[in-house]
């Protein structure tokens, strides 16, 4: 229960939160109602029934069925806000949020709609919350190169709304080779750049989001112990890892926490972190995740410690904002 105290305490930095996998049931019922978006669930509990997953592809399936009810720059800022109060209560002070243009672009959702609803609630977090809040946008990888860079030119008039670009959705059979164009397109912006590699897919796509994608941080690279030699270069080059432990539990990569590898990313000296993910759907915002792991691997202060330290230095946050937690 101490150690439970001290987790809630710490300040630390989200670094893997995809923003629409943070509507609630509830939300998604709100928004319906309010936007007359006919859902294909009776009720919230009807929705919650249906979030029983078996790999990556069962969620993502409800999730983008879950977004279907954001329509304007106003629902896109009310799911933000709900999260960053979320947040706070967890004592999250800086957090970077992924989000999926195409998702509701592909809908004809206007591009600013979504950036610029997710941008004002970045900006109030800021002033009201004191989060430091950045976006990060994804690409879908199931979708082609092309459509990629339709989104990226759609993003260039708002440049200044988000920091970073991001690859996710299906990973296996959509390899990092697949955007290597776009993603040099964003460096050439000034872009940072993260990637969604080994969750499910093996390690030569983590490699490879590395040195085609020349990526920043990989998100989950949880199948990364299978290579020693890539641990060596992850080690060797400070490559933090963005790790989503209930995440990895609900669709399947563990059979239950106490056979994740967090720990022992941890011992073999790997810059890892922990964070969300989809906590809508994946049964708990970050103090949640710290507070399961720990128990199931009965880790201490000293990692809490550590995994806080690393989710700073892993953030795009500024130098001086980096040392106000060093
Ligand atoms: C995701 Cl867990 C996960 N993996 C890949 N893409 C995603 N989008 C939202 N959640
Ligand atoms: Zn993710």
């Amino acid at each position: 229960a101490a150690l439970n105290r001290f987790i809630q305490a710490m300040p630390k930095a989200e670094l893997h939160i995809h923003i629409e996998g943070s509507l609630e049931p509830e939300l998604i019922f709100e928004l319906a109602r309010r936007n007359q978006v006919k859902l294909p669930y009776a009720s919230v509990e009807d929705l919650r029934a249906a979030y029983a997953f078996t790999n990556l592809q069962s969620f993502l399936d409800i999730y983008y069925a879950g977004a279907s009810v954001l329509l304007h720059e106003a629902d896109f800022f009310d799911m933000a806000w709900a999260y960053f109060l979320r947040a706070k209560a967890d004592n999250v002070v800086h957090a970077e949020l992924f989000f999926d243009p195409q998702t509701h672009t592909d809908r004809g959702v206007p591009f600013a709609a979504v950036i610029d609803g997710l941008r004002r609630a970045c900006d109030r977090a800021r002033n009201e919350l004191g989060i430091q809040a950045e976006l990060i946008l994804c690409f879908l990888r199931h979708l082609s190169e092309e459509a990629a860079f339709t989104t990226l030119q759609q993003a260039r008039p708002h440049r200044d709304k988000f920091v970073g670009v991001g690859l996710d959705s299906s990973e296996v059979g959509h390899p990092p080779e697949k955007f290597q164009r776009v993603f040099a397109a964003a460096r050439e912006l000034g872009l940072r750049a993260v990637a969604h590699a080994g969750e499910e897919g093996p390690p030569q796509y983590i490699w490879d989001a590395l040195d085609l994608l020349q990526v920043q941080r990989i998100d989950h690279g949880v199948q990364a112990l299978r290579d020693p030699v890539l641990v060596q270069r992850l080690r060797e080059q400070r490559i933090p890892l963005t790790v989503c432990p209930l995440s990895n539990i609900k669709l399947c990569v563990f059979g239950d926490l106490a056979q994740h590898n967090i720990g022992e990313l941890l011992r073999q000296g790997l810059v890892a972190t922990i964070n969300s993910d989809d906590p809508a759907y994946f049964g708990g915002y970050m103090n949640q995740n710290f507070v399961e792991t720990f128990d199931a691997l009965q880790l201490g202060a000293a990692e809490a410690i550590t995994l806080a330290r690393n989710s700073f230095e892993a953030s795009f946050a500024t130098h001086a904002d980096k040392a106000r937690y060093a």
